[in-house]
């Protein structure tokens, strides 16, 4: 509902006492977010809870204070008696405590009370304020949200966020997209928290959790969305205390047993044909490994993708429900995956993509992804190049909601960078020396 600045944020901070923060998804940015600004906030006396659906997963759990995000919101102490008087009016209300019980009397005025006029509930949590942190959407808070409906719509909610996709549900929205994470959004809050209060609020711990927020959204500062004040805000983390190394170590390169033996498996069956790379995950995979599917998740764009002169890459997945499901990435510059995607049914961006297919075998699944990605690559070499610049720049990716919006942000960003890259793969076919700017001036009048 209503956009509010960083001092206003403050404002809504400073006035509230009892406060409960709510990460999303527990990974790096959301738990760093929450943690460090429970942290900061409990060292100026105020009562904060957090507490979140999902567990922290173990990679997570060297951050400090891990321990205690709870994983239900406790509920008020309580406990309420409500009676309807719909039925009959109030006159007066007394009660007696008698051999250890308490008799509560009420009087009506006119008219008589039943037994169904009367309902106990506990009160809904006892708080003046919710921050949600590195939530793109209220959903995400799943079964937290599904159980204290109360409490959310009767609590004045800060949403403080860096999703493009983010719906602004809260009472005040402190959303920007232009920052690669939440915690870079909190820091300079922190800073100005610490000016007015006059003693130090970050310490090595609350460093060490912001700094987690930008290392894991800028993926160890490897995305584009790493820009300069991203640099400057790790910088002044680090000078802090953060402990950047643990936070590497923790999240970049620690992989349980079974996911690198699932790894071991991708790429023992890994193919190569004609600028495509692919391989497959069955079940029997996850069975014999031990792994989970979610072990799969960093496999096709840390290893798969890595490959020279590949333009699209494949992993198939075999599912529980029997659906095989498709990942797509283009690495290069000449294919466009969205569309593949669609060819086999799915749906996507232009650099990342997927697809189901149903009622099929793994080969069989193979056979038709591979089939179609050939007759798209044959048919988008023999295409001329000045169509693919104009393409290319119409079809940058909209922003969808969740997890994405990091991925898209950094192709947005990317994609100065492709013009260049389109106009000089032009050039080259063209034959003619052009510069980089005349070339462009060109395609912009056409
Ligand atoms: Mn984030």
């Amino acid at each position: 509902m209503t956009q509010v600045d960083q001092y206003q944020a403050l404002e809504i901070i400073k006035n509230a006492q009892k406060i409960l923060i709510t990460p999303s998804d527990p990974d790096g940015d959301s738990i760093g977010s929450a943690l460090a600004l429970m942290s900061v906030l409990k060292k100026m006396d105020k009562k904060v809870t957090v507490a979140a659906s999902n567990s922290v997963p173990d990679y997570l759990k060297f951050l400090p204070f891990t321990n205690q995000i709870k994983s239900e919101i406790p509920k008020g102490k309580d406990f309420v008696i409500s009676l309807n008087t719909q039925g009959a009016e109030v006159d007066h209300l007394k009660y007696e405590v008698e051999s250890g019980k308490i008799n509560i009397i009420v009087t009506p005025k006119g008219g008589e009370f039943h037994g169904h006029d009367l309902s106990f509930q506990k009160s809904s949590g006892d708080f003046d304020l919710i921050i949600a942190v590195d939530t793109g959407d209220l959903v995400q808070l799943g079964k937290l949200l599904d159980e204290n409906d109360e409490l959310f719509k009767n609590t004045p909610l800060l949403n403080i966020d860096h999703h493009a996709s983010n719906g602004k549900f809260g009472t005040f929205n402190y959303v920007d997209s232009k920052v690669a994470a939440t915690t870079q959004l909190l820091t300079p809050m922190i800073l100005q928290l610490e000016k007015e209060h006059g003693e130090e609020l970050i310490d090595e711990d609350v460093a060490t959790l912001l700094l987690a927020g930008i290392i894991t959204d800028t993926g160890s500062f490897q995305h584009t969305n790493t820009s300069p004040e991203a640099f400057e805000v790790a910088a002044d983390l680090l000078e802090r205390g953060a402990r950047q190394q643990e936070i590497i170590k923790h999240i970049f390169k620690t992989k349980s047993l079974a996911t690198l033996k699932l790894w071991g498996r991708v790429l023992s069956k890994i193919k190569f044909e004609n600028q495509l790379v692919y391989s497959s995950i069955t079940q029997k995979d996850l069975e014999e490994t031990g792994a989970l599917s979610e072990d799969s998740g960093g496999i096709i764009d840390e290893l798969l993708s890595n490959a020279p002169n590949v333009e699209v890459v494949l992993l198939l997945k075999e599912k529980e429900n029997g659906f095989i499901s498709g990942s797509l990435r283009a690495p290069g510059e000449k294919a466009d995956v969205a569309e593949i995607a669609g060819l086999l049914g799915g749906g996507g961006h232009k650099k990342a993509a997927g697809f189901r297919i149903r009622n099929k075998t793994m080969d069989e699944a193979l056979q038709l992804a591979k089939t179609t990605i050939s007759d798209y690559l044959s048919q988008k070499t023999s295409q001329v190049f000045p169509n693919l610049v104009g393409q290319r720049q119409d079809s940058l990716p909209k922003v969808s909601p969740g997890g994405e919006d990091l991925l898209l942000e950094d192709f947005r960003k990317k994609s100065d960078s492709i013009e260049e890259k389109s106009v000089k793969f032009f050039q080259d076919a063209d034959g003619q020396e052009k510069t980089v700017g005349d070339v462009l001036a060109q395609l912009r009048q056409d």
